[in-house]
């Protein structure tokens, strides 16, 4: 290559996402990566995607093997991966195999991993398909997280294990589940999907569509940490002997294969929201108010109200408002404080409810406030959502943006915003829920998943993956279904400012932008996913 160029990326994180907690339900997956294993026969796997540890000395285990990134241990041959234990003497061990990784290459925090294998057999054999935490460079193992998808080892030829260990529950402690198969046939004998589906606070284990263990924080010695809140790596080996298999005896025959047809990588199709949300206990399931302070007619008529008593938006709890019944005006609610800073440009809104058993009556009105304060308590700024009235729909949930904004002292509506932007000499914030009652009327209004986020568009990192190709090179990357990207560039990391490159909609697979050399001077490109 005669190019001179330098090229410099400059890349971090991976694209994360985050479930709801009604997100029970099954969402839709989208495949954002996998390697089907189709080079031609006895390629090496692909070194776009997979990398080797190499090596010997047992790997914390006493395994036997001798770790090589040779054919003879690791080949495509008829659109499959090849992972072969031979018994031979090499580099002062007496077994070779082979152990890839997609470190350094690709990560993902979150999604669906998935392979179809076909296991080996035999007494000390121990084949894995696996994952580690990116940070186990700088926090090592186990704070890292393992996610074990699927192990095996061969004096147990009817059972398969999956397994997280994490600080406080690793190596016999880990948190795992086995599972058989239907007659308990040896696993062996064919190939099997072997999936985790990975979402914020929850792994769950099956084989072949059928879901044998699930784990969450909640499965944890008490004092330890779920720490599967950090981008993964995928493994592929095939150990040989050990503390757990125990060595091959005379009834292991050689070689042995680990066959694996493909690997894939989903993401949920739909991406719930991913702001950050500056209210604390913004949907009231925490006990007693936390972080709300409730006012007016607090007991008995402004009441955390749980769902076996009333509807609820989300989770278990809502609040629900009414009057004071004190026969002059009178409002109730809850207000929290966030502090805030001048220039910060916010959006609000909340789920409001009025049962058609109760539904709020004559001249009362409530409503979703938001007002910014200078440090002595002033209010600088107001806006209010749309008022519940008795035109209010009841027996639905409905969602209500803030976005009238109003005089501070005669409270005469005096614009529309969709930012709400905190004026000069701002301190904080407060998001407040008013029920006003002017005289006797009844009827009540629940409040519940309250959102205060930043406006504007964020940017989140995605992993890319850097080939040249000839006079050029690729940046690829995983997407998601229909969502924005964006590519930037700079020739200086201290220019002040990037430039856009190009704007894409996600595929939900791979995607590359081929990009020209230049001919002299370095370049620096962020890729980003954007989100409102
Ligand atoms: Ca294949
Ligand atoms: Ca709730």
């Amino acid at each position: 290559m005669k190019s001179s160029a330098k090229i410099f990326v400059l890349l971090s994180g991976i694209v994360a996402f985050s479930l709801t907690a009604t997100a029970g339900n099954n969402p839709g997956w989208s495949l954002v990566w996998s390697d089907e294993f189709n080079l031609p026969d006895g390629s090496s796997p692909d070194p776009t995607k997979w990398t080797f540890d190499t090596g010997g000395g047992g790997w914390g285990n006493n395994e036997l093997e001798y770790y090589s990134s040779r054919t003879n241990n690791a080949r495509i041959v008829g659109g499959m991966l090849i992972i072969q234990a031979n018994q031979e003497n090499y580099m002062g061990s007496s077994y070779t195999s082979a152990r890839l990784k997609t470190q350094g290459i690709w990560s993902w925090q979150y999604g669906r991993m998935e392979a179809r294998i076909k296991i080996p057999y035999g007494q000390g054999m121990w084949p894995a398909f696996w994952m580690l935490g990116t940070n186990i460079t700088s926090v090592n193992w186990p704070t890292c997280g393992e996610v074990d998808i699927m192990e095996n080892i061969g004096r147990e030829p009817t059972l398969v294990h999956g397994t997280i260990h994490g600080p406080g529950y690793s190596g016999s402690d880990g948190i795992g589940g086995p599972c058989a198969l239907p007659g308990s046939p040896a696993f062996a004998n064919d190939f099997h999907i072997y999936t985790v589906e990975w979402t914020t606070n929850e792994i769950k284990w099956s084989v072949d569509g059928y879901q044998y263990f699930s784990a969450n924080s909640g499965s944890l010695p008490a004092g330890t940490t779920w720490v599967y809140t950090q981008p993964q790596f995928i493994l592929l080996n095939l150990a040989v002997g050990g503390s757990w298999p125990g060595n091959p005896d005379g009834t292991t025959t050689f070689p042995q294969q680990m066959i694996v047809d493909y690997v894939r990588v989903y993401a949920p199709t739909n991406l719930p929201e991913t702001k950050t949300n500056l209210l604390s206990n913004p949907g009231f399931e925490s006990a007693n108010l936390t972080n709300w302070t409730a006012y007016g007619n607090t007991i008995p008529n402004a009441l955390l109200q749980s769902i076996a008593d009333v509807d609820v938006h989300n989770g278990t709890n809502v609040f629900k408002v009414f009057g004071q019944f004190s026969g002059v005006t009178n409002n109730s609610g809850a207000y929290q404080d966030v502090p805030a800073t001048a220039g910060q440009a916010l959006t609000a809104s909340g789920w409001v409810f009025t049962s058609s058993s109760d539904q709020i009556a004559g001249a009362n009105s409530a409503w979703i406030e938001i007002s910014f304060h200078d440090a002595s308590s002033n209010v600088l700024a107001l806006y209010r959502s749309a008022p519940v009235t008795p035109s209010t729909p009841p027996g639905l949930w409905l969602d209500f943006p803030v976005t009238n904004q109003l005089n501070p002292t005669t409270f005469a509506i005096i614009g529309s915003a969709t930012n709400l932007v905190a004026p000069a000499k701002t301190s904080f914030v407060r998001c407040q829920l008013v029920f006003d009652q002017p005289a006797t009327d009844a009827g009540s209004v629940y409040f519940d998943d309250l959102k205060l986020t930043p406006a504007g568009t964020t940017a989140i990192p995605v992993p890319v993956n850097v080939a040249r190709a000839g006079t050029n090179f690729n940046l690829a990357f995983p997407t998601y279904l229909n969502l924005p990207y964006q590519i930037n560039w700079k020739n200086f990391l201290t220019d002040p400012s990037w430039s856009v490159l190009t704007n894409l909609s996600g595929s939900g697979t791979n995607q590359t932008i081929s990009v020209g050399l230049q001919a002299s001077s370095s370049r620096f490109f962020t890729i980003s996913r954007l989100c409102n």
